[in-house]
Formats: C-alpha cells, structure tokens, sequence
C-alpha cells in the first residue's frame, strides 16, 4: 500500500509539474498533501508494528511566529530550539529527546523519514528540507514525560510550502500533537484547515494560547471553541494559556498544570492505528483515484479503437483479397505447383538451360530460385495489406486527433498522438517485415496443398489424363517455373490462359469438389495466419502498448492491475489487524 501510495504522489507531482494543467493546480496540491499525511501516517504504523516499545513522540504544531520554538524551551526546561521574530524562522523538524538518549529512538525514527536525512542541528540550512534534526536535551523538565519533542515550521508563511511536507512528516509522527497559536492567529483559516485535515490521525491534543493580553482570556477561548467545532467533529480539548514573563522573557507554563500533558500522553494509545490508516484512505480514496480511472477509461477507449480498426482491417482483406475473384492468387499459386509436381515431359524443352548447371526434378530448380526471388515482392496480397496497414494508422490517428479536442483526458491523447505520429514509420516497417515472412513461411501451406491435389490426382487417372492431353499442365508448370525464376509476377498468374484453363478444367472435373474444399481451407487457414502474424502480432499489440511508453510527465503510470491490487489490500483490511 506504500509504494502504491508513493506512486500515486509521484503521479499528482508530475501532473503539477505538466504545462498547461492550471484548471486542476489547486486540486491536485490539495491531494499531495493527503497523499503525503497519508503515506506519513502508513509508515507510522510501521513503525510501531516493528518496535516492542517505540518513544513517545509530541509534536507542536502551529502558525508562524505563534510561539512553538518558545514553547518547546519552556516544555524542555532548556534553551534548544532556536527563537526569531522572523516569520518562518524554523524550517525543519527538530526533535528533542527528553529523558531518553539518542539510542533510544533506534533505527525505527529515521527508517519513519525515509527520504528525510537525519542531520545535527547546526548543519541544517534553508536550502536544504528533506532532512530532520535530533537532539538529546541535557535538562530534565516536570512537564514532559521521557518522550521525544517536536519542534515544527510553521505552515502558512510565504514561504511554508517548500517545507511542508515536514511539517506533515512530524505531524503524523506525533503520538500526542500539541497546537501552538497566539492571540493574532488562532482565527486564520490556514490554522483549522490543517486541524481539520489531522483529525483524521485521532491524536491525543491540547492547544496553547500564547501571547494573550491579561483579562482577554476567556473570550479567546470560547471563540478558540466555535473555531474547533466548525472545523472537528471530536470534543474541544483543554487549552491552556501562556501568561508571558517579562522577566524572563518567556511565557510561563500556569502551575496549576503542570500535569496536563503528562496525563494527555497516558491516554495514548495504538491499537486502532490500522483502523485508523483504513479509515483515512478510504477516505481520499475515490478523490485520489478519479483521474487515474479516468486514465484507464482512455486506456480501454484506446483499445477498443484499436481493435476496431484491426477488425475493419481484417474485414478489408477478406474482401478485397480472399473473396476478391480477381485478386486471390494463392489458390493459383497452388495449381501452379501442382503442375509442376506433375513433371509433365513438356517441361524439359522449357528447362533445357536451367538443367544444364542443375538436376531434375523442378522442385530443386524451385528451391534455389525462391531464395533469391522472393515471391512477396510480386504479391498483390502484399500490396494490399500494407495498403491496409497504413489505413489503419491514418485512421487511428484522426481518431486521437478527435478525442485530444474533445475528451477530459486530452493532454494523455494528446501525448499518445504525438508518440503514434514519432513509432509510425517503425509500425509500418515492422508490419512490411512480419508480410514478407508470412508470405514466405506461407508458401509451406500452398505446397501442402499442391500436394494433397497431387496425390488425389494420382487416385483419379482419368482426370490426369485428360489433364495431360490438352498440355495446359504443362504451360501451367512453364508457368509457374518463370514464377520462380522471376520471369513473371504472383499476380500474372490470374491472367495467364493456361492458369485459367487448369483451373476451368479441375473445377469442372471430378475433383472439382475437393478442389473448392481445399481451397476454402487453404484461405481460412490464410486468414488465422494473417489475422495472427500481422493484425496481431504486428499491429494490435504495439499499438496498445503504445501508451505504456508515455512519459512520465504525461500520466499515472498506475496499471489498472496496481490499482485493483491496492483496490483489493484496501477492502480486505478490516478491523485493527496490522496488515497494511
Ligand atoms: N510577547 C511575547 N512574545 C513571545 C512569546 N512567545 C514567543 N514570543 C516571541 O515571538 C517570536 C516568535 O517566537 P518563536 O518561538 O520563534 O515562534 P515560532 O512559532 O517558532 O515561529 P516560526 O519558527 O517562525 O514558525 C519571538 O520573537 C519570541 O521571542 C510570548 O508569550 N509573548
Ligand atoms: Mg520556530
């Protein structure tokens, strides 16, 4: 479920960073960030699915110049994180262990950071915001129990975005989230928009008012009150105000509560975090998979239009070369090697050069030459289905044209337009390849059957004697050796009398039913060798993989096979078991 939610971050990243994507900016942000919180969240319960006992962890949260740097001195009884009236002043998340040593976070906190590099506090720099600090805070405070402290940046400076997804990481981290706001900017919008979006992480919380003016207390808070509640669904929590010493020139934690948040961490407690990471997805689920279905959608689109112009393609051949009484020329092709199989004693005048350098029978002559004369170059049926294939991808790019203009998703037709317009020369070539092999494994079938007319001829002496008295088996061998030779085209032998006579004279002969039965065979067997080699094999298959070569920019790079995966680990996860 990580990595498919690393996934998914990947995609919205690459979508903001797409030229032209203004309309869904603010959306897709938005998402990132739960992506974010989400995957933050996951790894946390890894964590504590890994961990016997893992530290507690409290993070402080809030606006710029609230005062959680100050805040988290007084907590630590110690002067560690750094303090500025500068807005943004912190930029990294700093944690500070507090009665527990560095050792005792183990590996488990910087595996919970991945990406994030752990560094020591001096050498964090606002150039840099993939990394964390740790530290180990030498005082002992009666505020906090032995946990590790978070100091945060803030979220809502100029600047905050190229570092929020820290702010998200320690956020998510907490075991108990403390929200830091002072007088001027508990109201802002961007303070219960990220209370709103946390709740969802069920944590323990307490809020502290700072920088209040004396005697404005009460009225704060009850307007702290309907801001929680217009933002939660979860009981408002205790709030504790900062009473500032000038003195010292830090707010004062009020004696009387010195408890509190000691109390807040007892109540912590972990076994609903897979409930709880279940709950959240499913959540954002639909928000965040919309445009990868929608992806898929085009995906299928893409594919039926594929397979529609194959099959138009298919029904194209059929017609104007398997069915077509003046193009179909294998069938010929086949006579034309049954004469020769006769070796017929006319054919030796004809040969009388060619036998000189090589022995008889004409099948020998046949295999030497038709290395050298490939008979595909003269085939119409070749023609043909190149012409068919160029067809088919001059229609299949109108139709990207179209749905570029009108469909939702028109940046990824837009993208498949540009790559089928780049691979068409290399289709074309692949497609003309893959004909002329078929054509040649093919003439394998046309011999077969030759031969099967052959031998049934042998049964029938009557009709291979009246064959042999009007010589046309002969010219037909004459004919189909200059075939061989190069002498002629496939296409010639349609036209050529003696063809045409041995054909009339089968056809009306005894076998004449046999003959229309192999050549129905022969031609269906034509069709599933086509439809195979070059419709599929050539053509559907890199046509719908095509889009599994978009760049990234471009789309989700989510497999409608991922996603169902993530789908399935989604549904079945139910009730507290750690699976996710
Ligand atoms: N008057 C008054 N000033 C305070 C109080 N607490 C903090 N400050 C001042 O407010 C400024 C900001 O305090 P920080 O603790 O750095 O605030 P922060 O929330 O960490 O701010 P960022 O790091 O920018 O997010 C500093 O100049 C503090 O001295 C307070 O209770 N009263
Ligand atoms: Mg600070």
């Amino acid at each position: 479920m990580l990595e498919f939610i690393q996934l998914l971050k990947q995609g919205y990243q690459a979508a903001l960073n797409r030229p032209g994507n203004e309309k869904n900016r603010a959306d897709y942000a938005k998402r990132v960030e739960h992506l974010l919180l989400a995957e933050a969240f996951i790894r946390k319960g890894q964590w504590l699915g890994q961990a016997a006992q893992q530290p507690l962890q409290i993070t402080l949260l809030g606006p710029t110049q609230a005062g959680k740097s100050t805040l988290a001195n007084v907590l630590l009884n110690h002067n560690l994180a750094g303090i500025s009236p500068l807005a943004g002043y912190t930029q990294h998340p700093q944690g500070f262990c507090h009665g527990i040593t560095l050792a005792d976070t183990g590996s488990g906190l910087q595996r919970y950071f991945g990406r994030f590099q752990q560094l020591p506090a001096q050498q964090l720099t606002p150039t840099r915001h993939d990394c964390y600090a740790l530290t180990e805070s030498p005082a002992a405070s009666t505020l906090l129990p032995p946990c590790v402290l978070w100091d945060t940046p803030d979220f809502d400076s100029i600047d905050s975005s190229t570092y929020r997804e820290g702010v998200l990481r320690a956020v998510a981290l907490a075991d108990v989230l403390v929200l830091v706001v002072s007088k001027e900017k508990y109201a802002d919008q961007t303070v219960w928009d990220m209370m709103a979006l946390v709740q969802d992480l069920h944590q323990p919380t307490l809020i502290c008012l700072n920088k209040v003016a004396e005697g404005s207390e009460q009225l704060l808070i009850h307007s702290l009150q309907e801001k929680w509640q217009q933002a939660r669904t979860d009981p408002f929590p205790a709030v504790i105000t900062l009473a500032y010493q000038k003195s010292s020139g830090l707010p004062s934690w009020p004696a009387t509560r010195q408890q509190l948040l000691k109390q807040l961490c007892k109540s912590v407690q972990h076994r609903k975090q897979a409930r709880y990471e279940q709950a959240l997805l499913q959540k954002y689920w639909p928000t965040w998979l919309q445009p990868v279905l929608e992806e898929h959608q085009a995906l299928a689109e893409w594919q039926q239009a594929v397979e529609q112009a194959v099959n138009d393609g298919l029904l194209h051949y059929r017609r104007d070369y398997l069915n077509h009484p003046r193009h179909y020329e294998t069938f010929q092709q086949a006579l034309a090697e049954l004469s020769v199989l006769l070796e017929i004693p006319g054919l030796a005048g004809f040969l009388t050069g060619a036998r000189k350098a090589m022995t008889w029978p004409v099948r020998q002559v046949m295999k030497l030459t038709r290395k050298r004369h490939p008979l595909a170059q003269t085939s119409q049926e070749i023609v043909l289905l190149k012409q068919i294939a160029e067809h088919l991808l001059i229609q299949l790019a109108d139709q990207l044209m179209d749905k570029t203009e009108h469909s939702r998703h028109s940046h990824w037709w837009k993208a498949c337009n540009g790559l089928l317009r780049q691979q068409r020369p290399l289709l074309l070539q692949g497609f003309s390849q893959a004909a002329k092999h078929y054509h040649l494994d093919f003439q394998q079938d046309v011999e077969k059957t030759a031969q099967s007319l052959y031998l049934k001829l042998q049964q029938q002496p009557f009709v291979l004697n009246s064959l042999r008295a009007t010589r046309v088996t002969a010219d037909a061998a004459a004919i189909a050796i200059t075939l061989h030779t190069g002498g002629i085209g496939l296409h010639d032998l349609l036209v050529a009398p003696a063809m045409l006579a041995i054909t009339t004279l089968l056809t009306e002969s005894a076998i004449g039913g046999y003959l229309h039965k192999l050549e129905q065979e022969l031609k269906q067997q034509q069709f599933n060798t086509v439809k195979q080699r070059l419709f599929s094999d050539a053509l559907a298959q890199p046509l719908m993989a095509l889009p599994e070569q978009l760049p990234d920019l471009a789309h989700f790079s989510i497999t409608p096979a991922q996603l169902q995966s993530a789908q399935s680990q989604l549904s079945e996860k139910r009730h507290g078991l750690r699976l996710l």
